[in-house]
């Protein structure tokens, strides 16, 4: 089970690393969330978060990116709002 705690140790320091880019980023965060709701729905999608993750230089495996959208949508309702990153980054 080793391997296993590693692996869990890692995604966590990257998931802390992407939080610190979020809180770096928190006063364009606006801007950056109205430009990652592509569909106009006012909430971010998977894809959209994949998407600006891979614009950060992160290529995450899917299941860490899970993870790290699961950490992000805060009140699990499968999108992340403006209301669900201030919960967590805010
Ligand atoms: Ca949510």
């Amino acid at each position: 089970m080793k391997e296993n705690k590693v692996e869990f140790e890692d995604i966590d320091k990257l998931t802390n690393t992407i939080m610190r880019k979020f809180a770096e980023q928190w006063n364009t965060l606006q801007k950056a969330f109205n430009d990652m709701c592509k569909s106009k729905e006012g909430n971010v999608k998977k894809y959209d978060l994949e998407h600006l993750l891979e614009h950060w230089g992160f290529h995450l495996k899917p299941k860490v990116f899970e993870q790290i959208f699961q950490k992000l949508d805060y009140d699990k309702d499968g999108v992340i709002s403006y209301q669900d990153l201030q919960n967590t980054v805010g």
